[in-house]
């Protein structure tokens, strides 16, 4: 949110024209939206809310921040800026003899991609406005919707309120997944080795096959986007360009289905850039971009050229260094290295139970999902563990080495249930099955981690990307993932590998800064080649379990990242801890020892950096604004409670909106339901946050 200098909202007659959340930022197909409308209705449906006390809280940070850097602007003089000057065009100059024309890459992006599939499943919804997702939040809407100003990350009584013709649709994850791997075989085509970057989106090196081919890339395009379409009934969108940085700014030129190629040559790259919206590029959130407009006057990518001396003097040189690159439309132009898989698992989330049947139920299902995983990457292994988390979030972990190497459902059932049978009775909350010590034998071909999982996504390092990514936010059952650590996978997209931390939008990621915390980094942003050992207090114990996380952050930003952290103490959360312990909880899985949290309280984390640990929400780290506004939630949540003394923490995601949604005239009374229901097992309605300060529930 940002406000017009010197205005408050009682001086001002329409201050939501300054309001500017991440819902009122425009996704493709909402160009012609009406802007004002969208942010009147979001300003007034959250004013006097927890939820915009944090905003505020959340502007005057970033005021104070661009304030900061103001004085120190005003303090550079002309000689300090003939030397920024030339440290900057030496910059440029080195950059420049870094550029890479020789390969073709392209992006494809799925077109509304849960909408797209779940009107296939339903004809009837062709052509009519409708969201996947509830009334807490919209995974993503179709492009009838989009012209409302509904989109993803929305709440959906917003979004109703918007569109009030709105027909929701819950979320389908396991729908969306077999979409995804069809298209995953077409593209495998074009670019055995692509990169997958969430469900709907991927990265192809097409360079060999159209050099193979002797055709164009816009050929490739047209062809790959057909095949996709013949295989799937969807649509989707594509970008070439000479790296992956614009391949994905030009997949988003002719959205929805169609393709922009950006001819391999500097000066058509440097034109193209010239005019492009700092926003456009991956990694420039909303504080980055008040920051250089407010600061510098910077809104063009052109413009961080021009402005090489100031960014010189005021940022760090990875820093200046990145907003030169993006200045030079330079991006990532290898395919990074791969590393093999060294375990594969699936886990759960649900509402806490001790009926034995569903907890041997759950069991099953993970058991075949794993096997299934198993299958398909031609995996045998013989060691199994079982991760339990208890309904006070203690954490157990129980494992069995065998003699010989499983894969079958059966067989991971058998001995899983052994495991489980030695806990009982026990109430818990999460059942997770790791398989480990594989037979190299017996792995086909080698397991390519580019390609298999949300996890390797997420550890691949293209963490920066604003609107990527998959959701499934609500379901009885939590869609299933994989424990961090399944892989020594690491490599980076290249997009956004040099993107400083210093830099990243501080309220990115669910990094609630905390005070208490001096060397707080931004642990949640895996994915550059970094690791780090991180000593847990299973290791301290003597058991000697390494533990390895790919962290994002070099170390050289970390001082930078730490400082801009504890500048903002006004919207912490008192309990929200070190993420990097958290984390490591989720990622670590030391064998026959049983883990707790010392705190159930104190659970906010993205569990193996993708699933919101509170309410299960899966938000990938690519989702960077709408989990920035999904931390906030859970902020206000935590204010609203504490002011009105009701515990609204730890609910799971089950609560899906039932046939009733899909009108919109129920969808009031739905929410209403929502809103005050506490029992356990109901997720936490994102409206709860909204509720009014002067209301008492
Ligand atoms: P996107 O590719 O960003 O969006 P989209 O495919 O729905 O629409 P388009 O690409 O045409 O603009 O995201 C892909 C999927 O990821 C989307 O269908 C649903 C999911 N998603 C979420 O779950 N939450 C989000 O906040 C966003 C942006 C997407
Ligand atoms: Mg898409």
């Amino acid at each position: 949110m940002e406000k017009i200098e010197g205005t408050s909202s009682t001086e001002n007659p329409r201050p939501w024209q300054s309001y500017h959340t991440v819902y009122t930022n425009a996704k493709a197909g909402m160009d012609g939206v009406d802007k004002e409308k969208v942010q009147r209705v979001v300003y007034e449906m959250s004013k006097g809310s927890k939820y915009f006390d944090n905003e505020e809280r959340k502007e005057a940070f970033i005021r104070q921040k661009i304030e900061h850097m103001r004085v120190r602007c005003a303090k550079l003089t002309a000689a300090d800026l003939a030397h920024y000057q030339k440290v900057a065009d030496k910059r440029v100059s080195e950059l420049e003899v870094r550029r890479d024309l020789s390969r073709i890459w392209l992006h494809v992006d799925m077109d509304a991609f849960y909408a797209a599939v779940e009107t296939l499943s339903d004809p009837s919804l062709k052509g009519k406005p409708m969201a996947v997702g509830g009334m807490s939040m919209i995974s993503t809407a179709n492009y009838e919707a989009r012209k409302f100003g509904v989109r993803a990350a929305m709440p959906g009584f917003i979004a109703c309120k918007l569109c009030p013709e709105l027909i929701f649709v819950p979320t389908d994850f396991k729908k969306y997944n077999y979409y995804s791997d069809l298209t995953r075989k077409v593209f495998r085509n074009y670019d055995p080795n692509f990169m997958a970057a969430s469900l709907d989106e991927a990265y192809l090196d097409i360079t060999e096959v159209c050099r193979e081919r002797g055709i164009t890339s816009a050929e490739i395009a047209e062809e790959l986007r057909s095949r996709v379409y013949e295989e799937t009934g969807l649509t989707c969108s594509a970008g070439v360009a000479a790296n992956r940085l614009l391949a994905k700014v030009c997949s988003d030129v002719n959205k929805p289905n169609g393709q922009f190629v950006l001819p391999n040559e500097r000066m058509a790259v440097i034109t193209f850039v010239s005019s492009l919206p700092i926003r456009k590029i991956g990694g420039i959130g909303k504080v980055t971009e008040h920051m250089l407009r407010d600061v510098l006057g910077i809104n063009t990518c052109e413009e961080l050229l021009q402005k090489g001396s100031f960014l010189c003097a005021l940022f760090s040189q990875s820093t200046a260094e990145f907003f030169l690159s993006v200045g030079l439309g330079l991006g990532g132009t290898e395919t990074p290295q791969v590393r093999f898989r060294k375990s594969i698992s699936n886990e759960r989330t649900f509402s806490a139970t001790e009926d034995k049947a569903l907890l041997y139920q759950k069991l099953a299902e993970i058991a075949e999902m794993l096997s299934s995983d198993m299958h398909k990457e031609g995996l045998h292994g013989r060691t199994l563990t079982l991760k339990l988390k208890t309904a006070s979030f203690e954490v157990r972990t129980r494992a069995v080495t065998l003699q010989k190497y499983i894969c079958s459902s059966e067989d991971i059932l058998k001995h899983a249930s052994l495991l489980l049978e030695a806990e009982l009775p026990v109430s818990l909350r999460l059942i997770g099955l790791r398989v480990s010590q594989f037979n190299e034998d017996k792995v086909g071909a080698p397991s390519d981690p580019r390609q298999r999982t949300l996890t390797n996504f997420i550890m691949s390092g293209n963490a920066s990307r604003k609107n990527a990514g998959d959701q499934s936010s609500l379901g009885s059952d939590i869609s299933d993932y994989n424990f961090m650590d399944d892989q020594e996978t690491s490599f980076s997209l290249g997009i956004h590998e040099a993107i400083p931390d210093e830099f990243r939008d501080p309220f990115e990621n669910n990094c609630v800064p905390n005070v208490d915390d001096k060397n707080h980094t931004f642990s949640d942003n895996v994915g550059e080649v970094e690791k780090t050992h991180q000593p847990s207090s299973s290791e301290t114990a003597g058991k000697g379990n390494k533990l390895e996380i790919v962290r994002h952050t070099p170390k050289s930003h970390q001082n930078e990242v730490s400082q801009l952290m504890e500048t903002d103490s006004s919207f912490l959360l008192q309990h929200e801890g070190n993420n990097h312990d958290r984390v490591e909880e989720a990622a670590n899985i030391p064998n026959n020892e049983a883990k707790s949290s010392s705190n159930p309280t104190d659970q906010f984390f993205w569990v193996d950096n993708y699933k919101c640990s509170l309410c299960g929400t899966e938000l990938p780290p690519t989702f960077v604004e709408e989990r920035q506004e999904h931390s906030d939630f859970h902020l206000a949540a935590r204010l609203q409670e504490e002011e009105s003394g009701t515990n609204t923490r730890f609910h799971t995601p089950t609560q899906r909106p039932d046939h009733k949604d899909r009108t919109a005239s129920a969808s009031h009374k739905k929410r209403k339901k929502l809103k005050y229901s506490r029992k356990e097992g109901t997720h936490i309605p994102i409206d709860t946050f909204f509720v009014k300060s002067n209301q008492n529930f």
